[in-house]
């Protein structure tokens, strides 16, 4: 299951809004095929693995990191694939959360009277499609929120400058959580004050930059601020304006707009319109504030530079409260060190 978990990681950048999913054929002790899901639209992992046994999947056992599908999507069921293989035996990390599948993958392998195991490395294979399974059990899309911030919890000087305050490694692993991302939402005060891409220009992973669709940037300028020239519209098909009179704005003709209701709600919108599991919050004080605030963050990621920015400099989040009744506390997930920084990932409690 490790190693089909590894194979399922090459996908992880590209498969949306289908999960990665990493497949691994095991007969006699010995691996006779593998195969993880490229694409939404090409063959799932479990096509792969048994195309690559042949023959030799009669009486293998498979291991699969997710629920083998028994639906007829863009591809026909995996289920009904390895009964035909004649494998013997199913070991799943976890069950798919996808209503088309949920059990009915498992039950169809269990009346063709094959072995199944379920939950076998199944927090890592979670893990792996947390966002795909949380919107395919009816939650809104995982939210992560990135901060990159000096030792005294500062993200930019007064006057709104803030290149650099991580190193290049701690901005090179941002470009791994924007690779995974349906969308990345930015608020018009960091287009203003950056002028940011908030593209995908670079993955250390080896997955070819060129098969890694790009992620939805998505920025909210409810009051229509945003500057003709700025960088994020060069590549307009990728853009979503969102604002609270999209029909006046200036950029309707060349890039998509929807209008502002509230945060909750365009989350909502990106899952149901756009099939979005992941989003990544790359924003100033003003909005992550707010993201937190209305309870939509699900994960932290904050990297911490050893440097100070001092007290007049910008803080993290824009949350004014006066009580520690009002404090809002997180779990830690990991510290790591990356390059001179520190990177803290931390879950809501
Ligand atoms: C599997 N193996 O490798 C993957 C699965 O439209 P389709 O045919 O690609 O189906 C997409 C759904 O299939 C997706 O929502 C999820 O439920 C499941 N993904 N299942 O057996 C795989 N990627
Ligand atoms: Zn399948």
């Amino acid at each position: 299951m490790q190693r089909a978990l590894s194979l399922a990681k090459r996908g992880l950048y590209t498969t949306r809004p289908n999960p990665a999913v990493g497949c691994v054929l095991v007969k006699d002790g010995k691996v006779i095929g593998e195969g993880f899901h490229p694409k939404a639209g090409q063959p799932h992992a479990e096509v792969f693995a048994l195309r690559a046994a042949g023959d030799l999947a009669v009486g293998a056992t498979a291991y699969v990191t997710l629920e083998p599908c028994s639906h007829f999507g863009r591809t026909p069921p995996c289920a009904n694939a390895l009964i035909a293989a004649q494998v013997s035996r199913v070991v799943m990390a976890t069950l798919d959360a996808n209503p088309q599948v949920a059990g009915q993958g498992l039950a169809r392998l269990e009346a063709a009277g094959i072995a199944t195991r379920v939950g076998v490395c199944e927090a890592e294979a979670r893990a792996l499609n947390v966002g795909f399974l949380q919107t395919m059990a009816g939650q809104r899309p995982y939210v992560r929120l990135k901060v990159a911030a000096s030792l005294d919890g500062r993200t930019a000087m007064s006057s709104g400058e803030s290149k650099w305050i991580t190193g290049s490694a701690a901005r090179l692993d941002v470009q791994h959580y924007r690779a995974m991302s349906g969308a990345v939402i930015t608020g018009i005060g960091t287009v203003l004050a950056d002028d940011p891409l908030l593209n995908v220009r670079q993955v250390s992973d080896g997955t070819p930059l060129e098969t890694i669709p790009q992620p939805l940037r998505v920025v909210i300028d409810r009051h229509q601020r945003m500057p003709s020239n700025a960088q994020i519209l060069k590549d307009p098909d990728s853009v979503l304006m969102v604002t609270l009179n999209p029909e006046e704005s200036k950029l309707k003709d060349s890039a998509e707009c929807w209008q502002y209701q509230s945060l909750a709600l365009l989350l909502d919108e990106l899952k149901q319109k756009k099939q979005i599991h992941d989003v990544l919050v790359e924003a100033g004080a003003t909005l992550s504030g707010a993201f937190i605030a209305a309870g939509l963050v699900d994960e932290l990621i904050v990297y911490l530079a050893p440097t100070l920015l001092g007290s007049l400099a910008r803080p993290m989040f824009d949350l004014p409260f006066l009580h520690m009744s009002e404090q809002i506390r997180w779990q830690t997930v990991s510290v790591t060190p990356v390059g001179d920084d520190l990177k803290w990932v931390l879950r809501s409690v």
